[in-house]
């Protein structure tokens, strides 16, 4: 019984340890885009979003220093184009989570390329743009 509880907080601490690993490190590009002020940066633990619940870190740092840039109030949303449909349109949920730094979440119904838009408002800047991530 005592080695079934060591082994119970083993595997308890093992997958604390790996939680917290993937929220700093192990973090690979799902993509990166360039405006003139800002770089946009798309990432998660598996480097591309897929069918069903994502979750991702969207980054904002200064494209001529690459420090991290106050962008304020952000959106992300995502759109695909179906033959002889509306568009289907998915919107992220996004907490911020340190400067220029947001965590999101994100759900897709279907398999696709989504042309994705954000947009920020903050005391540093205000734009958008548009770019498109397959979802697999
Ligand atoms: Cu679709």
């Amino acid at each position: 019984m005592l080695k079934g509880l060591i082994v119970t907080l083993t595997l308890g601490v093992l997958t604390m340890i790996g939680a917290f690993a993937a929220t700093a490190a192990d973090m690979k590009p799902i993509h990166t885009q360039k405006t003139k002020d800002v770089t946009v940066t798309l990432q998660n633990e598996s480097g591309q979003w897929k069918e069903g619940k994502n979750s991702f870190v969207l980054g904002f740092t200064a494209a001529q220093d690459k420090k991290p840039v106050d962008v304020g109030k952000v959106s992300l949303s995502t759109s695909m184009g179906m033959p002889g449909m509306a568009p289907m349109v998915t919107g992220a949920t996004l907490t911020p989570d340190g400067p220029g730094r947001y965590r999101g979440t994100i759900e897709f119904p279907d398999r696709g390329t989504r042309q994705v838009t954000v947009t920020w408002d903050g005391p540093e800047g205000k734009g958008s743009t548009k770019f498109s991530v397959p979802v697999r």
